[in-house]
């Protein structure tokens, strides 16, 4: 009988963007974990302004880890059970700036603040009033001085070139590492020279993961190769790629040798379909495309460049609406249990559940069994597409309105084999597999799920 066929657990996060500390506890031992994902992303976790709006996460008060997501101990708690469960946690790190309210008020969790005043934390010295602009907010992304250090549309922003806010921030990333988190997502990077990031999480354990959003502009002079020097970075090109084949039924091959024109090099990016800002701006395919955000993610999975990391949000009609809370603002919990797929019609604030998709978890299955096996070239064919990555897995996509056949040349040893996304069986004779895809629908088979030989 021939052996197992080796399988490893894929480095795959999840951003759970707005969902609180014990409903991650929650998801991490009931879905994450046992599906395979790596690490969660969570909303930022230190104390915020007072306002109903999810973007209040973006705006410090305090370093205190208390939230509308949760208490410190909560936090604590979630971080230890996803830990058990095999889950990384990575915290959103907000350190370019504090608050943009321009009247002083009190945090979530009470603590006072004035624009440029946090009790005990930082005094007006130590923020940058860039002076550039009339009101010293960033209006020129091609000006790197004005996008490091003016505002971030009001936001108070930090002097990070300063050694005692360095110092002020590397102990609260150190608090949080003392509770258990892996990394960080830095929060606004470009707005901070790569130096004084480096300078920050320099001062961190070496095995702390560091992922900076680094925004890609084109022709902007801030670019995330400058940030990979020392972490991560999201690469926001890969998801601007994958939409328009989605929309038009035209693929193309990206580069199959090297590294991908305007991507960095594979090993330190982080690819996503959407996150939440993205989700409300620039992303062509959301939560909303329902079966054509599966194909996309789908696609992503399949893919071997970068490090994926799945977005899963709640449904909204305005940009700006906080998810649901209860009377106190405390943000509701929620269970993505019995959750398999997109639905057609979502109320404001139901959560997609995208983590726990049927598609998405097949995916994760089929990553875990590619490997790094190379992607081969594909075979476009109408409005079906797909791949090998070689000897492991084929996947394939219809993005039509009517059903597509496409058949992909591979090397996977002839036989019968489970299609992790529709449980179908497909077949692979004479070195090629047939596939038969519904209207906006995926296939993927791997080397680990054969059900019978030829
Ligand atoms: C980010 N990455 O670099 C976050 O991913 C993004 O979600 C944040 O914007 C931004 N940078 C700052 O951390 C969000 C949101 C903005 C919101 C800010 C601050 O997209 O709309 O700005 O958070 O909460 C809001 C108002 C804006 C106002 C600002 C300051 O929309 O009009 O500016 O607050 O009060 C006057
Ligand atoms: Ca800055």
């Amino acid at each position: 009988t021939p052996s197992t066929p080796e399988s490893a657990a894929p480095d795959v996060g999840v951003q759970l963007f707005q969902l609180p500390w014990t409903s991650i506890a929650e998801e991490c031992e009931t879905t994450l974990g046992p599906n395979g994902f790596a690490w969660v992303l969570t909303s930022p976790p230190n104390e915020h302004i007072a306002r109903d709006e999810w973007w209040a996460s973006y705006q410090p008060v305090s370093y205190e880890l208390e939230t509308r997501l949760g208490t410190r101990d909560e936090f604590a708690d979630m971080v230890a059970r996803c830990d058990a469960a095999g889950v990384d946690v990575i915290a959103d790190a907000v350190i370019n700036h504090m608050t943009g309210q321009d009247a002083p008020g009190a945090g979530w969790a009470g603590t006072p603040y004035e624009h440029y005043e946090y009790p005990g934390l930082y005094t007006a010295g130590d923020f940058h009033r860039c002076g550039l602009t009339s009101n010293d907010d960033i209006q020129d992304y091609d000006s790197r001085e004005q996008v490091q250090t003016c505002e971030l549309v009001n936001l108070a922003d930090l002097d990070t070139s300063s050694e005692t806010v360095r110092g002020t921030i590397v102990a609260y990333l150190e608090d949080l590492l003392s509770l258990g988190v892996a990394g960080f997502r830095i929060d606004a990077a470009k707005h901070m020279t790569a130096e004084d990031v480096e300078a920050i999480v320099g001062a961190l354990p070496e095995d702390t993961r560091i992922v900076s959003e680094v925004i890609r502009g084109g022709g902007e002079p801030i670019v995330p190769e400058e940030y990979a020097e020392f972490g991560e970075v999201f690469e926001f090109t890969y998801a601007r790629d994958l939409a328009p084949p989605l929309e038009s039924g035209v693929f193309s091959d990206p580069e199959l040798e090297g590294d991908r024109p305007l991507h960095v090099p594979a090993g330190g990016a982080i690819v996503f379909v959407d996150n939440h800002d993205t989700e409300r701006g620039e992303a062509d395919v959301t939560y909303r495309d329902g079966p054509l955000y599966v194909i996309a993610n789908a696609l992503m999975l399949a893919d071997d460049y970068g490090t994926p990391v799945v977005y899963s949000g709640y449904a909204y009609s305005d940009r700006d609406a906080g998810a649901p809370t209860d009377a106190d603002g405390r943000v509701l919990g929620a269970s993505c249990a019995g959750v398999s797929g997109p639905v057609e019609d979502y109320d404001d604030g139901d959560r997609t559940c995208v983590h726990a998709w049927t598609a998405i978890v097949g995916m994760l299955e089929f990553r875990a069994f590619a490997g790094d096996a190379p992607r081969l070239a594909g075979v476009d064919e109408g409005d079906a597409y797909g791949f090998e990555r070689e000897g492991r897995g084929v996947v394939a996509v219809n993005v039509g309105a009517e059903p597509a056949t496409v058949t992909i040349p591979t090397s996977l040893p002839a036989g019968e084999y489970r299609d992790v996304i529709t449980g179908a069986t497909r077949t692979v004779a004479d070195g090629r597999v047939v596939f038969d895809l519904e209207p906006l629908g995926v296939a993927a088979i791997h080397i680990g799920a054969p059900t019978a030989g030829i």
